[in-house]
């Protein structure tokens, strides 16, 4: 299996960690953002849309990361806890799957990629974005439950941690939302779990 990954992607560290929580081999090949190697012909012949992660395993290419994090829970999680058979708790799983690619890509994810990457984003709004979301659906959901679905861990959780976590480096502060401070926590306790680095840790000072 081959994981075509960036170091400071919020999007490749869902693949990465679910890789290391289910305690997959891989090689990771880190495609250089910066030097537009996502944008070469042979990437986007893996990847039309020039992104990262890209999973590739035997015959299967995903080039998402919430599929990507579907594929190994369905391939290599026999006992379907990272992505529960009951339809009521797979509909909750595919629910904030989707909260991952939208709300938090323009909350915590779009604030991140303004700030460090330069991306037309508005910084304001996205911090707003952000509060907004932890207001309304993060925190009151935590106060009442330890994980995003059921009773333990999913993809779910996989998916929503990243950006949120990396949001003190963006300017963000959780102050006011401990149930989601305790959640995160939660997530970075459980074995095998790569806790999300920040920008300036994986990219210096070119940040
Ligand atoms: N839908 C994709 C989005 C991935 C994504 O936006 N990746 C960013 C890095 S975090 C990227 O490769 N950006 C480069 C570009 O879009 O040109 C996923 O969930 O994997």
């Amino acid at each position: 299996m081959k994981l075509y990954d960036h170091p400071a992607s919020g999007h490749a560290h869902r693949a990465r960690a679910m890789l290391s929580l289910l305690g997959l081999e891989c090689e990771f090949v880190i495609v250089d953002l910066q030097a537009g190697a996502h944008k070469t012909p042979e990437y986007l012949n893996l990847n039309p849309l020039g992104q990262v992660p890209t999973l590739v395993d035997g015959d299967v290419v995903l080039r998402d990361s919430t599929a990507i994090l579907t594929y190994l829970a369905l391939r290599y999680d026999p006992a379907r806890t990272w992505l529960p058979d009951d339809p009521g708790l797979a509909g909750h799983v595919q629910e904030w799957l989707t909260t991952s690619v939208k709300e938090v890509f323009e909350g915590p994810c779009g604030a991140r990629i303004s700030k460090f990457f330069g991306a037309p984003v508005d910084f304001d709004q996205a911090v707003d974005k952000t509060h907004i979301l932890m207001k309304t659906l993060f925190e009151p959901h935590l106060a009442e439950n330890d994980w995003l679905v059921g009773t333990a861990p999913t993809i779910a959780d996989v998916a929503n941690y990243g950006y949120i976590a990396a949001t003190g480096e963006t300017g963000i502060s959780l102050a006011d939302y401990p149930n989601v401070r305790a959640w995160l926590a939660r997530i970075e306790a459980l074995a095998g779990f790569p806790k999300i680095k920040s920008v300036t840790e994986v990219m210096g000072s070119a940040a």
